[in-house]
């Protein structure tokens, strides 16, 4: 097993991100700097809790139709994960595939990708395990197998393109369709519009993993760039904008405070909120809209018996 480090790949600077985000008059931080080692574990364990749908619904779909995904996929394929994580999902398509050449898990969490690249390699000893250690945001190079694939299959799964903005999201397909050659696909997890207090419930967790999740970001820059941030001083928000189809989640100041990164302080009022995260919510027939700006079609797609979640495959 190989692993790449992207050097193409710009470095994050999250003390410039932090300082931007929160010099705006509606201050945000990036969701990229959620997943540290903590914020990755949290949302494994958002994943398991009861009214997080989205993993459990998108892992039953891969299940039910793995046969027919696959096929569609075609055989002898790079497969090439964006944001992989624990890759299970990647399991069903790499039990289900005809003969995969080499799978190319790229995810920005080194530690976390190369321990999972190390598991599946000894699971598929047939396949190339090929970690890139990359932003995949950006464009980036894609690593030399030493087999002779057919095409590249990209797969995007979880609906982590609903954390991007429409005009991020366009970016990310445009370096997509630019990375595919002739036969290439896209194989997308998308999350469907459905009623607002099935979704507003999924990110507002009773147990308060979600919570945990959102606050362990200021935990985080306490502890990289020397913050004071005062968890017990902000409060987990999820509300659905049913204007934009999307979640906003973002952390409410609960009184007038001042906090120090660095050098640097911030005011925030009482009930002022940090911008964390999105989660746009899409149709199947818009999101193929979307994607159709960018050369792609949709040639297939599966969903739940609820029309929950989509799994869509897109081709160029
Ligand atoms: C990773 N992403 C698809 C999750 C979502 O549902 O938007 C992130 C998340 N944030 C809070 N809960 C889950």
């Amino acid at each position: 097993m190989n692993q790449i480090i992207d050097t193409t790949s710009p470095t994050d600077n999250f003390l410039r991100d932090v300082q931007h985000g929160l010099s705006q008059s509606q201050k945000t931080l990036p969701c990229k700097y959620l997943y540290d080692e903590r914020g990755s574990e949290l949302f494994d364990a958002i994943c398991e809790t009861g009214e997080y749908y989205p993993t459990r619904t998108e892992l039953d779909i891969m299940q039910r139709n793995a046969e027919s995904i696959s096929y569609q996929i075609g055989t002898r394929v790079m497969l090439v994960e964006y944001g992989s994580g624990s890759s299970i999902k990647t399991r069903i398509l790499l039990d289900a595939l005809d003969s995969p050449v080499a799978y190319v898990p790229v995810d920005i969490s080194e530690d976390h990708l190369l321990r999972t690249a190390a598991e599946l390699q000894a699971t598929y000893p047939d396949t190339e395990i090929l970690p890139v250690v990359a932003d995949f945001t950006q464009p980036f190079s894609l690593p030399r197998s030493d087999q002779a694939y057919s095409h590249v299959a990209l797969y995007f799964p979880g609906s982590t393109i609903g954390n991007f903005t429409p005009a991020a999201a366009g970016d990310l397909l445009k370096n997509m369709s630019s990375m595919l050659g002739p036969q290439g696909g896209l194989l997308i997890g998308i999350d469907l519009q459905k009623d607002v207090s099935t979704i507003e419930a999924a990110y507002n967790d009773k147990s308060g993993i979600t919570a945990e999740f959102n606050l362990n970001l200021l935990a985080r820059i306490n502890a990289e760039l020397s913050g004071d941030f005062r968890l017990d001083n902000f409060r987990h928000r999820a509300v659905y904008n049913p204007k934009e189809h999307r979640i906003e989640i973002s952390l409410v100041s609960q009184c007038d405070q001042s906090v120090r990164i660095g050098s640097t302080t911030f005011r925030f009022d009482q009930d002022e909120a940090i911008l964390t995260e999105y989660s746009h919510k899409y149709t199947i027939d818009d999101f193929a809209e979307f994607a159709s700006q960018f050369g792609f079609s949709l040639h297939k797609h599966w969903t739940d018996d609820d029309g929950y979640f989509g799994v869509m495959h897109l081709v160029l």
